[in-house]
């Protein structure tokens, strides 16, 4: 638990001028003054995204600016409604209905923007899906969620089992090739996204919704078991307006780039919502990441308030200081990041850099929105995550539920509820209990402390779950892949630290009789995990062992594999097998 010198207020003129004010008589119910639905009591995030912005008269600002490689193009809030429109007429005229479950499997275009905003529009549940997602991923998606439509792409449908889901009735197809015969016209259930949106009309009836009406599903890693659908709803939007306000600082003449996928809850939460619903013009940047691509798209679009992650921010570190002086950055206002610890050699080499803070936030796919934050009116700690956002109490607890003094390390909890937190995990009651198993508090997983002046300091997964590059990877699903080669008996996987991606996947396993450890076979295996599961769940380290520890019971112990690999006393053995 070591200090770090706290790096002082340089900016002026943000959103929150104190936070110890902000903090003060702070209310929910104010912030719900700033949506139509405050008068007339009709909910929907996609009209207080977009369509209310048109109604207000701002119908001619720039939504959205996206390029990559191939396209630059730009969106106003009026086109944004216009194109929405037209795909919630797509959805109703296939049936889809309120409470439907629809899923998005392609690259960022601005097509998933259209779809994901008309999937909201009526009343259906929307599901973006990472487009590096094999086939193995896709069917637990799908068949858990028991999705009845997916807009994909003709260059994935390979990866889409559609023929062993029953529930998925229509596969929409956009992109190069989606015209092709054969597609849409031969087999019943696919059509052509830019044949049924020409056909559409840009007017739709809003379907208006409950607050606690369900409006997204992402699916998230445990240490154990298949993925849960964190469910989340309507109601989520007063947290990603005011976090969008106090932490990410948007203002009116705001460029916002934030570098995250809609298949991670921050290109949604942060990518979608609390940009449009302040107003604000949202960049998006198709394609892969370099160095020069990125300050490229810092430079070109004139940004202002970037949101990115520890693993970028590293990689951009690596890349050098040589390669941002090519770049004119001085737009940059304000530079956030999320998803994995942000070493505080980042954050210093940011401010030498950038001249800019990094300003790290806690939040999870969970809680739907930021709820500990370093903020722009607040001395930033480099290491810590912050303070918790206004409203909401984070605490240290133990295991009873006992709040702990500053600088002891326990369980992250927060009190509940809050606007933004996940209201079911999709229909699995078990798993939703076991977050609230104190009564009153949200156990994170995660473990931290808290310092003398209330700042929270992460310090590690309570369960296994691993963080490669800011993706949640639990290592169950992976040894479970791992299993299915031929050549392996079994397979324990363990994160390991690792200076840029926070964690790279170490794999243990101990292989079948006749096979004998090779480099060759650790490269298949590889491949055959890339190609199985996706390429983010791949181990980068392979070991082999005669045996793995594990308990009587049989489960695998991860946390020994672990002491092992980093020279950590074991703990306690009395449950391992002989
Ligand atoms: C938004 C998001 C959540 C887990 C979380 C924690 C880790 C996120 C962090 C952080 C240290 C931060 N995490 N932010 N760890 N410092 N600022 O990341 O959601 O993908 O669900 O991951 O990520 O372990 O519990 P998600």
């Amino acid at each position: 638990m070591k200090e770090t010198e706290p790096i002082k207020v340089m900016t002026e003129g943000h959103n929150m001028k104190s936070y110890a004010k902000a903090c003060e008589n702070f209310d929910w119910r104010d912030m719900e003054k700033a949506f139509s639905w405050y008068e007339t009591g009709k909910v929907n995030a996609a009209y207080e995204a977009i369509d209310r912005h048109v109604d207000s008269g701002k119908g001619d600002k720039t939504a959205l600016l996206y390029s990559d490689p191939k396209r630059e193009e730009r969106y106003s809030f009026r086109e944004m409604k216009e194109q929405s429109d037209r795909f919630g007429n797509v959805l109703k005229k296939l049936g889809i209905q309120k409470g439907d479950r629809v899923f998005i499997f392609m690259p960022r275009t601005p097509e998933l923007y259209f779809s994901f905003l008309g999937i909201l529009k009526v009343g259906a549940i929307a599901g973006p899906l990472f487009e590096a997602f094999m086939e193995a991923a896709i069917r637990d998606r799908l068949e858990d969620s028991e999705a009845v439509a997916l807009v994909t792409t003709p260059q994935l449908l390979s990866r889409v089992p559609h023929k062993e889901l029953p529930a998925l009735k229509h596969i929409i197809l956009v992109g190069e090739g989606e015209l092709d015969e054969g597609f849409y016209q031969l087999e019943e259930g696919f059509c052509s996204f830019r044949k049924e949106m020409a056909e559409a009309s840009t007017e739709l009836e809003m379907e208006w919704v409950d607050r606690e009406d369900g409006m997204l599903i992402h699916y998230t890693s445990g240490s154990t078991g298949k993925p849960k659908g964190v469910f989340h709803v309507h109601n989520a939007m007063l947290q990603h307006y005011q976090t969008g306000k106090w932490v990410l600082d948007l203002k009116e003449d705001d460029i916002y780039w934030c570098t995250a996928d809609p298949g991670w809850v921050t290109g949604t939460s942060y990518g979608i919502f609390a940009p449009w619903l302040n107003g604000v013009t949202n960049v998006i940047r198709g394609g892969r990441f370099s160095p020069e691509d990125w300050y490229g798209t810092l430079e070109k679009n004139g940004v202002t308030v970037w949101y990115s992650a520890p693993t970028a921010f590293r990689m951009l570190m690596g890349a050098g200081a040589d390669v941002v002086k090519q770049f004119d950055l001085s737009k940059l206002r304000h530079l956030l990041s999320v998803g994995e610890p942000l070493n505080p050699e980042v954050v210093r080499w940011g401010l030498e850099t950038y001249g800019k803070r990094i300003h790290d936030n806690w939040w999870m796919t969970e809680t739907g929105g930021i709820l500990i934050s370093n903020y722009p009116a607040m001395e930033v700690k480099p290491g810590s995550m912050g303070k918790p956002f206004p409203g909401v109490k984070a605490a240290i607890i133990d295991d009873q539920g006992n709040e702990l003094p500053p600088m002891r390390m326990g369980n992250l909890a927060i009190r509940t509820p809050w606007p933004s937190m996940m209201r079911k995990i999709w229909k699995n009651e078990a798993k939703y209990s076991e977050y609230f198993r104190i009564p009153g508090w949200y156990i994170s997983g995660d473990s931290a402390y808290r310092d003398e002046d209330g700042y929270f300091w992460f310090q590690g997964r309570i369960d296994d779950v691993i963080n490669t590059s800011g993706e949640r990877v639990g290592p169950f699903e992976v040894e479970s892949k791992l299993v299915e080669h031929p050549a392996i008996a079994e397979a324990g996987v363990i994160g390991k630290p690792d200076p840029v991606r926070g964690e790279i996947i170490k794999a243990f396993i101990s292989l079948r009789k006749g096979h004998e450890p090779s480099d060759e076979l650790k490269e298949q295996i590889r491949v055959f995990v890339k190609e199985g599961l996706a390429a983010h769940a791949a181990p980068r380290e392979i070991e082999f062992k005669d045996k793995l520890p594990k308990t009587r019971s049989g489960k695998i112990m991860r946390r020994v594999l672990k002491a092992w690999e980093l020279d950590l006393p074991t703990g306690d053995l009395s449950t391992m097998e002989d």
